[in-house]
């Protein structure tokens, strides 16, 4: 049995021994066998070492020369190639062949649908050549792709400074990029496509030439992109004074490709499902999506390539800073309020559950097996509320100086997020050692909060406590530094001041201690606290909120967030109680709360997404996270019990304002507002099927306007209505061609809330349009079964943990990252009944067992069954 992988710790950094500054590569393309020529400048750093050590995985070595001689003084070992050579520099030649072909982990030269593609992050750039594979290692790359001419566009980083054509019906493209990078942000793309292109001009006048290339027939769907990448290279100029910094900047789409998308320098790697989109074939959420991912890539090209990561372990640094530079972005475009909501629900739903499970990590880790199973909510999204927590303490202008100094120190170079809290902390003067720990301590901090009012001397006292609960990684903890924002509502909803001996106080209160009273005066009767506005923290928040106090908020708070926030909080109060009551009577929302929500669908002011959003229920997975052991049985049926209730009560008001919405199928933020709202309308009403109802739905499953449709078929789906199946079947005919919607086709079906789900999602296997070796089909199908099927998936015949292992098995060996990252469900299975851990832990030992289980579900599983 071969040797069990290896853990690598934050504590081993040393500095690279060798470097490399420059290096020369030929690429000629061939689909089984690529011959890759590497021509690097070697550099001794550490005057004691011996060998230099390069990385290599799955290569086929030709030769080695060095300083033009062939050089026979070096051994392999493991995945290592080490070379035995005294001088300081030299000139190093690796040739080496390739299997692009065979390559379906999707990471190193693969073949995308027929194009050659690249994903080097984290490490992959080891399975193109022997290279220092570490983020540390900068060099300028001079790039020469040679192909046959039915291969026409050969790309590569930077700018293209020759090409031409070569015997045998070869040709070749050279490509030059004069920022010194590391070998993560290597790209080489080589294929046919349709090219949209444009231009940008910059703040300072230069002229970036834009170019989007698609599949062949695609270019109908790549304006939202361009228009996108446009936004986002403005917004950077006037937010922070960052402009593009080469002459050109290409984004390709693939259809093969394990993640969103990849920043590679000038060379962006994007998922077709993150670009391609119109009105027919995409949903709003698709477009805002893109959007974001667009920007998300285009932010990095200063914050992670022109800065990048002095090792991996520091990958937040770029992540979580990159995540709250898009957020913003989106923010600043759009609704702020409900890109608030949209980023709190992944930390509640997901990433609190990833903090409380067995691989809780802090978002600098300490200790990783496999790199690629750190791409985390925990390092990405709580990486983020980070990074906005200390835009709250330094406010926007401090922080705006710290980016600046951050950039000021650093450009050109490979740091860690000590060198980032130190820029922020020096150009404010204001002090952050204690919030660092923010870095190195995982878990979810838990604040319970404490109010009394003192009508006689008209004081409000209010007393939070921080605990922080054990994780898997970790059983002591620090008091963090927790800026804790709030409001005081009086009974009619207005904002109070906030004083103290008749001095303001800020409404972003500092907690530092294990528990502090905070004091105001002037208090003329008891108020209504908003705690934590606007998701200040990423804390879980304990106050003993009577319905009256929520109601309030939900009615008058000034931050739409807040307003969601209470009702979420309504909602979860009251799940809560019917689950743990015997009573029937007790087992419905009461009265109240339903004419609230009759208030706000009928409000005339209130933005109509963020309607759609407050009359949602919390998620399976949020609502699971309140329980030590998860009710799954009790949970499914209060929510449909609710949600009937709702869908009684407010009929009249559904149909009726469902008929006043008018989108015209245009892309304004009011059009967008208004298919949310239909969306919402539908949904219920699908749970009361009437003729007047069926005909509603039929109608809009019939529309050109793919939101609509797939919002009618959702609510069809997941009514278990009688015209699911024949509606599913009308679209599968008209989108059988349509390789992305067909993934939407895909998802709905493994949403059917049928008995049978799981045979005909293994009969979906053998669909023309599913391969498991495309991680978009496989995560249409099994990942939304998992997460959006709670209750097929938790049948306690096992048989929806058993479908999840059977593909994890298969993939283990195609494709081990999509694999590990498709594991999530299954992680949390300590919180589940007896009943169902067994299931589930019957599954992990399936996968414990296997021969070559790969290192990224080894590290996934071993801690699952810790
Ligand atoms: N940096 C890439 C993610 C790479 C994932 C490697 N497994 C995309 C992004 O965060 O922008
Ligand atoms: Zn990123």
């Amino acid at each position: 049995m071969s040797a069990l992988p290896q853990a690598k710790y934050l504590k081993d950094y040393q500095p690279a021994d060798f470097t490399i500054e420059d290096i020369k590569l030929t690429f000629e393309l061939e689909p089984t066998h690529t011959r890759v020529t590497a021509i690097s400048k070697v550099k001794r750093c550490n005057k004691a070492a011996l060998d230099f050590i390069l990385d290599g995985v799955e290569l086929n070595l030709i030769e080695i020369e060095i300083d033009n001689q062939l050089f026979t003084e070096f051994s392999q070992k493991d995945e290592l190639l080490i070379i035995h050579h005294d001088a300081d520099e030299y000139e190093l030649k690796i040739i080496t062949e390739i299997n692009p072909l065979e390559n379906t982990s999707l990471e190193g030269l693969y073949l995308s649908g027929g194009a050659y593609c690249t994903q080097c992050e984290a490490e992959g750039f080891r399975k193109i050549t022997f290279f220092p594979d570490r983020p540390d290692v900068l060099a300028t790359y001079e790039v020469k792709v040679i192909a046959d001419q039915t291969v026409p566009y050969l790309l590569s980083n930077g700018n293209k400074i020759a090409s031409g054509t070569l015997e045998n019906g070869k040709h070749f493209a050279v490509w030059q990029d004069p920022y010194k990078k590391p070998c993560y942000l290597f790209a080489l793309v080589a294929g046919q496509f349709d090219v949209l292109t444009d231009s940008y001009v910059t703040s300072s006048g230069r002229e970036v030439k834009l170019e989007l290339f698609v599949d062949i027939g695609n270019l109908n769907k790549s304006s939202h992109a361009m228009a996108s990448l446009k936004k986002a290279m403005q917004w950077d100029e006037e937010v922070y004074g960052l402009e593009y910094d080469l002459d050109i900047y290409m984004i390709v789409a693939v259809d093969f490709f394990n993640m969103g998308a990849m920043e590679n320098k000038g060379l962006n790697i994007f998922n077709s499902k993150c670009v391609l989109a119109n009105q027919e074939t995409a949903t709003d959420k698709d477009y805002h999506m893109i959007e974001s991912i667009i920007g998300h890539e285009y932010f990095h090209n200063w914050t992670g390539n022109r800065v990048t990561c002095r090792d991996w372990f520091q990958l937040s640094l770029k992540e979580g800073l990159t995540v709250f530079r898009d957020q913003e972005f989106s923010s600043d475009l759009g609704s702020r309020g409900i890109n608030r909501v949209a980023a709190v629900k992944v930390m509640r739903t997901h990433q609190f559950a990833e903090d409380s499970g067995p691989m809780a990590h802090p978002i600098r880790p300490e200790k990783v097996i496999e790199m690629n199973n750190f791409y985390t909510v925990t390092v990405y999204d709580k990486g983020a509320e980070v990074i906005r927590m200390i835009h709250t303490l330094l406010g926007k202008d401090n922080f705006r100086q710290g980016i600046d100094l951050y950039f000021a120190r650093h450009d050109g170079q490979a740091v860690t997020c000590d060198d980032f809290v130190s820029a922020m902390s020096d150009a404010s003067g204001i002090n952050l050692e204690q919030f660092k720990h923010w870095y190195s301590q995982s878990g979810t901090p838990n604040l319970v909060v404490k109010e009394e009012y003192d009508s006689l001397n008209q004081r409000y006292h209010l007393t939070i406590n921080q605990n922080h609960p054990a994780t898997a990684d970790e059983q002591e903890k620090l008091n963090l530094h927790i800026p804790f924002a709030i409001e005081l509502l009086d009974e009619n909803g207005d904002l109070l001041a906030l004083q103290h001996q008749g001095k303001p106080i800020s409404s972003v209160l500092n907690l530092t201690g294990a528990s502090h009273t905070f004091i105001f005066d002037s208090i003329k009767s008891a108020p209504t606290p908003v705690l934590l506005v606007d998701f200040s923290a990423p804390c879980t928040l304990d106050f003993q909120y009577n319905d009256q106090q929520l109601i309030n908020i939900v009615r008058h708070a000034t931050s739409d967030f807040s307003r969601w926030d209470a009702l979420q909080s309504l909602f979860i109060k009251h799940i809560k109680h019917a689950i743990n009551s015997e009573d029937t009577q007790e087992q419905s929302l009461p009265y109240e709360i339903l004419q609230l929500l009759k208030w706000i669908v009928n409000h005339p002011q209130l933005d109509k997404q963020l309607i759609s959003e407050l009359l949602k229920l919390p998620s399976f997975d949020t609502i699971a996270s309140q329980f030590t052991v998860i009710p799954v049985d009790q949970i499914i049926t209060v929510v449909q019990t609710f949600e009937l209730q709702i869908s009684i009560a407010l009929q009249a008001d559904f149909i009726s304002l469902y008929r006043q919405q008018n989108d015209g199928g245009q892309l304004t933020a009011l059009a967008v507002g208004q298919r949310a709202f239909k969306g919402m309308c539908i949904y219920y009403l699908a749970k009361t099927a009437t003729d007047e109802i069926d005909k509603i739905l039929q109608a809009q499953c019939d529309s050109d306007n793919m939101t609509d449709v797939l919002a009618a078929l959702t609510a069809l789906v997941l009514a278990n209505h009688s015209l699911a199946t024949a509606m599913l079947a009308q679209f599968e005919l008209k989108w059988q061609r349509d390789t992305l919607v067909m993934d939407k086709w895909l998802a709905l079906n493994a949403m059917l809330n049928a008995p049978n789900v799981v045979e005909h999602i293994k009969q979906l296997y053998q669909h023309p349009h599913f391969d498991i070796a495309n991680p978009n089909r496989v995560r249409a199908l099994v990942s939304s079964f998992a997460q959006f099927n709670s209750q097929y998936f938790h049948a306690v015949d096992g048989s929806g943990y058993q479908l999840l292992a059977d593909l994890l098995i298969q993939l283990n060996k195609i494709n081990p990252q999509n694999a590990s990252r498709m594991i999530t469900p299954l992680m949390s299975w300590k919180k589940l009944d007896t009943t169902r851990q067994k299931l589930v832990k019957k599954q992990l030992d399936r996968l414990q067992q296997l021969e070559n289980l790969s290192p990224d579900l080894f590290e996934k599983v071993t801690n699952a069954l810790k």
